[in-house]
């Protein structure tokens, strides 16, 4: 018997970025600094004292970069706007030539047959609205997103259907107010921890209002979410109804609130007497039924039952395999069990908003990079996602992470996950191995 690894016709294939990674064009046209802008030159954080100054130089070279897409046969791309090109002290006036930089971007794309699909927010938060609001720490934050939200939504919802809110809760919350590794880089307590992530989701909600109630044609609205993503280490009923129980434990913070609109009674409890607070009303906004979810996938962490009707995270062992970037465990199951879980916990429609690794990136024949590393991960994620299609369950498409290698935070350009290389120095994109891959897969349908 042949093993196939098909998609339906209807399976949207994609690529993904965020703005402050590639976008470049830092001050121009009215753009105000971000949070980011000022952690990458003051904070000491970034390496090499990298910046997102220039970056990819898409806001200039967007056009190459769509004839980059369309030859690789992408039917979506998920980009994200920048608030501060919008609304660039975050809550004043409009910026009309912000809002003119995604109308040739959106209109270049439908041109090239190509779906736009919008991310509101990437992370990078005027700078401005940090200032005077202290950022996520205030509800006025929340709010001034909600505005920004309904600007957006007027300004690009007659051709922008799909549409997501926030890119991965965790990396503009805890990582920046309490972890101090991502702007502002503070460590705050924990009850301000619980208002940051409080306001967070509060501010997804009120996006999500704005969008529905602004958009000229009936808008789809999601997230784009980095849950942790437990998956059974044998396939047995045991294993599998742990992991799917651990999946809803760990993400109570985000992921689990947003589905049910309530924090599960085990995170307040964990709280404790940090729990400050908090408007429950809130919780309806916060728990609006979505039209899909929007999945990051990038590693899993192996579950087990513990034989006490609960689950065991197990650590990963030394030498686990893993990518060019240290946190990123190879672990291709997690498309098959992320979706599976969504669906099984909340019965939503599944998008894989992103996948995909770094790589040494260094092996040049004939002038292309030779990525093989990245083609095995890439092959083994797809056909775990082919997989969980097969039997039923509704992933409807996927986003690789990054169409080209672009600012990857605070590693700056040291690590490239593009599918196509970016030389900083002259701009030149050369597509690598893994997009010539990826563009055969599309045009057959299938994993191969
Ligand atoms: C995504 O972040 C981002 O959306 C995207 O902008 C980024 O470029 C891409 O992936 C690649 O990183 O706690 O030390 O184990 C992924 C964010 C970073 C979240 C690593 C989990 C685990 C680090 N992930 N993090 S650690």
């Amino acid at each position: 018997m042949k093993i196939e690894y098909p998609f339906p016709k209807d399976f949207l294939f994609g690529a993904a970025t965020a703005s402050y990674q590639v976008e470049g064009a830092a001050a121009e046209d009215g753009r105000l600094p971000s949070v980011w802008d000022t952690h990458a030159k003051n904070s000491g954080l970034v390496k090499n004292g990298d910046t997102g100054d220039v970056a990819c130089d898409h806001y200039h070279r967007y056009r190459e970069d769509i004839a980059l897409m369309k030859n690789l046969g992408i039917g979506a791309y998920r980009f994200s706007c920048a608030w501060p090109r919008i609304i660039p002290d975050g809550d004043g006036a409009v910026n009309q030539k912000g809002i003119d930089f995604y109308d040739r971007l959106i209109d270049g794309l439908l041109e090239a047959g190509i779906e736009p699909w919008m991310t509101l927010y990437h992370w990078d938060t005027p700078q401005a609205i940090e200032d005077k609001f202290g950022g996520w720490r205030s509800r006025k934050t929340a709010e001034a997103f909600g505005r920004y939200a309904e600007v957006t939504a007027k300004a690009f919802s007659d051709r922008v259907t799909n549409w997501f809110t926030m890119n991965e809760f965790v990396c503009f919350t805890n990582r920046c107010y309490l972890d101090a590794h991502f702007p502002p880089a503070l460590s705050l307590s924990q009850k301000e921890g619980f208002e940051v992530r409080h306001n967070a989701l509060l501010a997804h909600g009120l996006a999500v209002q704005a969008i529905r109630a602004n958009a000229k044609k009936t808008p789809k609205v999601g997230i784009a979410e980095n849950p942790v993503y437990p998956i059974p280490v044998i396939e047995t009923e045991e294993h599998i109804e742990a992991s799917r129980k651990a999946f809803r434990a760990i993400n109570s913070q985000y992921l689990t609130p947003i589905m049910e609109g309530a924090y599960p009674a085990e995170y307040l409890e964990r709280m404790g007497a940090d729990l400050p607070g908090y408007n429950r009303d809130d919780l309806k906004i916060i728990g609006q039924k979505l039209d899909f979810l929007g999945l990051n996938m990038y590693f899993p962490l192996w579950c087990e039952n513990d034989g006490k009707g609960g689950f065991r995270i197990i650590p990963f062992p030394k030498d686990y395999p893993k990518m060019h970037i240290s946190w990123l465990r190879y672990g291709p199951d997690v498309t098959y069990w992320g979706t599976r879980f969504a669906k099984e916990l909340w019965n939503m429609d599944v998008y894989i908003t992103e996948n995909g690794c770094s790589g040494g990136d260094d092996k040049e024949i004939d002038g292309q990079i030779k990525d093989t590393d990245r083609l095995v991960y890439f092959r083994h994620y797809l056909r775990n996602a082919s997989r969980a299609v097969q039997e039923g369950y509704p992933l409807k498409g996927y986003f690789h992470w990054s169409l080209m290698d672009n600012f990857e935070w605070n590693e700056g350009f040291s690590e490239r996950f593009g599918l196509i290389h970016v030389d900083y120095a002259t701009q030149k994109r050369t597509p690598k191995l893994s997009y010539d891959w990826y563009r055969q897969v599309i045009k057959e349908r299938r994993v191969l």
